[in-house]
């Protein structure tokens, strides 16, 4: 059988999805996507299939996200279509999951990000444990939260969601439970049970059997330090939020959470961290996450054709050197009508 960086089997009623790309921390290729949205699409009619499980062949990593190298790739090759293939695939991978209509269960150990964190959230049983790490972190290359995160991260209290999508702060277990971004932490030595259990188990056993494998949390990071993420990201332009980190900083030099957003503020793209708050801001009444993730396309058409969005993963990704060159490189030269352009949807194509 050839090589595949993911794999699809069926076992009793359960579909079973293994992401195997581990080299990559389970980073999307454009024929991983493919394929998902394919699978999902046949086992979404075959009466045989009651539920379906999502895992990864390696305890390191759920999913990192997109494969942002090709993305890139195809961004800078010429082709006027730049990376509006890669985006569609992955953008339908997810629709696919939010039409399957059947229980989907995610097995959320290691790393959850990007694109990863967008199979979590639109499956139905999120599990997470003492080992996940949920980010967002688009603002690093250029680009922003997408796959539906408007709507997920738009759940949450909005300061947070605005911490999180802004500066790509990381939580764990614990966090994403309070944010209602994970329904379930059992313990990571147990996922390989637990996955046997679900595979072979009736669907209407599925949430008892996650239920049995639950622990205690313990307490998590970021309610302890609310009335700072409150104070900073509560309301006001971007400008003043980055302002009252910076102020507060010099007071508290050794709050970690406080030095990360300053250094997020100081580093990370301007145009992806004001186009976060906007999108927010513009999505606030949106409940669809088919509407979200529409709206996410035609935002990654607009900014994956930027300068900032091959700069952002050269950078990070393929010099490594940290040091992106970001063009406008400050938040007060971002301006409304940069930010009007990017979400003009007039002339774009639609997703399908
Ligand atoms: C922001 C991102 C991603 C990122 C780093 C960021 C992202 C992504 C990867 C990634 C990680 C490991 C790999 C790989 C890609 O890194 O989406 O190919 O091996 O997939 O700062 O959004």
């Amino acid at each position: 059988m050839p090589h595949s960086d993911i794999h699809f089997e069926q076992t009793a009623t359960a579909g079973l999805v293994t992401l195997d790309r581990p080299d990559a921390l389970n980073a999307l290729t454009m024929d991983m996507v493919l394929a998902f949205a394919d699978q999902l699409s046949r086992w979404a009619r075959d009466e045989s299939v009651t539920h379906l499980l999502l895992c990864s062949s390696s305890p390191r990593a759920f999913c990192a996200g997109g494969d942002i190298k090709y993305a890139r790739q195809l961004a800078i090759s010429g082709d006027p279509a730049g990376a509006e293939p890669y985006f569609r695939a992955e953008y339908l991978a997810d629709i696919a999951l939010i039409e399957f209509g059947k229980p989907v269960i995610a097995l959320c150990d290691g790393i959850v990000m990007g694109g990863g964190g967008g199979l979590a959230q639109h499956s139905q049983h999120i599990v997470m444990t003492e080992t996940t790490r949920f980010a967002m972190p688009e603002s690093a290359i250029g680009l922003f939260p997408d796959v539906g995160a408007s709507l997920f991260l738009g759940r949450c209290p909005k300061s947070v969601a605005r911490l999180m999508g802004m500066t790509g702060h990381v939580v764990g277990a614990a966090d994403c439970l309070l944010l209602g971004l994970a329904t379930a932490y059992v313990p990571s030595a147990s996922l390989i049970d637990l996955k046997e259990k679900l595979l072979h188990c009736h669907v209407d056993q599925v949430y008892k059997i996650i239920k049995q494998f639950q622990i205690d949390t313990g307490q998590s990071l970021l309610s302890s330090q609310r009335q700072l993420i409150d104070h900073i990201f509560g309301d006001g332009s971007v400008e003043s939020m980055r302002d009252r980190a910076a102020g507060l900083a010099e007071n508290m030099p050794h709050n970690k959470l406080l030095g990360a957003i300053v250094k997020a503020f100081e580093t990370r793209c301007p145009l992806s961290i004001k186009l976060f708050d906007r999108l927010l801001f513009e999505t606030n009444d949106l409940t669809d996450p088919i509407a979200a993730i529409e709206l996410d396309f035609h935002l990654a058409l607009r900014m994956t054709k930027r300068a900032d969005f091959a700069e952002g993963i050269r950078a990070v990704v393929l010099d490594k050197d940290q040091a992106p060159q970001w063009t406008p490189n400050s938040l007060e030269a971002v301006t409304e009508t940069m930010l009007d352009a990017v979400f003009d949807r007039s002339g774009l194509p639609s997703l399908r």
